[in-house]
């Protein structure tokens, strides 16, 4: 499988090793062909199998835009490979260097087919024209410069064993065609028989860090859109601060969960999109934050309240205290005049009776008075009665009815006087 980014001749290089034209070369560096083919070609009683690898554009590569287009192709193109392939070719022009790009593909070609792909990996070195051209008047051979060289090629020539090939596509002389063709499928041929092949099975192993560098490449567009979404958010929340409601809650909470789970779709776990994670919960932490202080402030003014009620309770309480005060002493006040005027009452009571007594005595000294005087006449006439009696006595019966004339004379005489 050809790879590579865009322009180094993996087409070229694959039409050499099948000695056909089957892959479109382009000219020039901007027509690119991003979908892989394939194609089949018999060399020297071995049946080749190449696919022209999905092109990767230096500026795809780099900026990182469609991660998740350049995987599809991949795994399109081992599909075409029925799964299994023998070795990758990491095609890279002479001349230009061993440039970032180079870099930065090679390191995401990595990732896309895992830690198997360097073990399956042989770098096809283009533009051997150029190469032998510079190197015409030098003893130099290829590996010779390979192993003169530093920086990144030094370490890719180290990670994947030497396995570098010089390789011109302008060749003209079939026999030097076949020569490199030659080469190549002998180091082919020696790499699967050292490492085995790499399969779908590599492939899948490779997922998550896969997975995690597409996000890696997504995430910058997606941390833009979340981040809208987040202020957007936050700036509600301002808005519901200044005037909470029940509902006004309810929604917000809603959403603060919705874009951290939609967040969390996107991380896949990954952790990736951590950071944006982080900056919802702050935010929602800063709305509980804000709500407890809501709610606290709450609490203390209906307690302030609650205090200045009792405090007028208790005024209240102290006000009727005062008047029962009052009334206590208007009611002592009337009781000590009640008695008073009982006290009056009672001697007025007492001057009456004293009076009436008086008049009692008085009449009761005139009946005296009276009595003595009826007494007087009482025995006056009794006297003259009982004088009369003895002399009635002596006197002889004959004359008993005289004197009991005179007796009845002196009765009524007694009553028409006394009574
Ligand atoms: N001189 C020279 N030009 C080459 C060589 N290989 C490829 N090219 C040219 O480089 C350009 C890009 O090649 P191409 O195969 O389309 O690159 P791809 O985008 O990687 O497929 C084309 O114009 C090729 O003719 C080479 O070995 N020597
Ligand atoms: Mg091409």
């Amino acid at each position: 499988m050809l790879m590579g980014t865009t322009g180094q001749g993996k087409s070229a290089t694959g039409n050499m090793l099948l000695s056909k034209q089957d892959f479109k070369a382009a000219s020039t560096a901007t027509s690119q062909t991003k979908e892989p083919s394939v194609s089949f070609a018999q060399f020297e009683n071995k049946k080749l199998q190449v696919v022209d690898g999905p092109g990767l554009a230096d500026t795809d590569m780099t900026v990182g835009q469609d991660r998740e287009a350049t995987t599809k192709n991949m795994s399109q193109a081992l599909a075409m490979c029925y799964g299994s392939v023998d070795a990758f070719l990491f095609v890279t022009k002479y001349g230009s260097r061993f440039t970032l790009q180079d870099t930065a593909a090679l390191e995401d070609i990595k990732k896309i087919f895992g830690d198997k792909f360097m073990e399956h990996m042989i770098v096809v070195v283009t533009n051997g024209d150029q190469f032998q051209d510079e190197m015409a008047d030098s003893s130099v051979s290829f590996d010779d410069w390979c192993r003169e060289q530093k920086g990144t090629f030094q370490k890719l020539y180290t990670e994947c064993g030497g396995r570098f090939v010089l390789f011109n596509n302008k060749e003209k002389e079939e026999e030097k065609k076949n020569e490199q063709r030659r080469k190549v499928v002998e180091m082919v041929e020696g790499l699967t028989n050292q490492q085995g092949l790499y399969t779908s099975r590599c492939f899948q192993e490779a997922e998550f860090e896969r997975e995690k560098m597409i996000l890696k490449h997504k995430a910058p567009l997606l941390k833009k859109e979340f981040q809208e979404k987040i202020c957007l958010l936050a700036a509600d929340i301002d808005k519901y601060l200044r005037k909470p409601s029940e509902s006004a809650t309810m929604s917000i909470i809603v959403r603060v969960e919705a874009l951290k789970e939609e967040i969390k779709k996107h991380d896949k776990g990954y952790g990736v999109l951590e950071e944006l994670l982080k900056m919802v919960e702050q935010v929602e932490s800063n709305l509980k934050d804000t709500e407890e202080f809501l709610r606290e402030t709450k609490e203390i003014e209906r307690n302030l309240k609650d205090k200045e009620e009792l405090l007028r309770q208790a005024k209240e309480t102290e006000r009727n205290l005062k008047d029962k005060e009052e009334l206590l002493r208007q009611a002592k006040e009337t009781e000590r005049n009640l008695r008073d005027k009982e006290k009056l009452l009672r001697q007025a009571m007492e001057t009456e009776r004293n009076l009436r007594d008086n008049k009692e005595l008085f009449r009761l000294g005139k009946e005296m008075e009276e009595i003595r005087v009826k007494q007087a006449g009482w025995s006056f006439f009794g006297t003259m009665r009982t004088i009369g009696r003895g002399v009635g006595a002596l006197v002889a019966l004959p004359i008993v009815v005289a004197a009991s004339g005179v007796g009845g004379l002196a009765t009524g005489v007694k009553d028409m006087l006394f009574d």
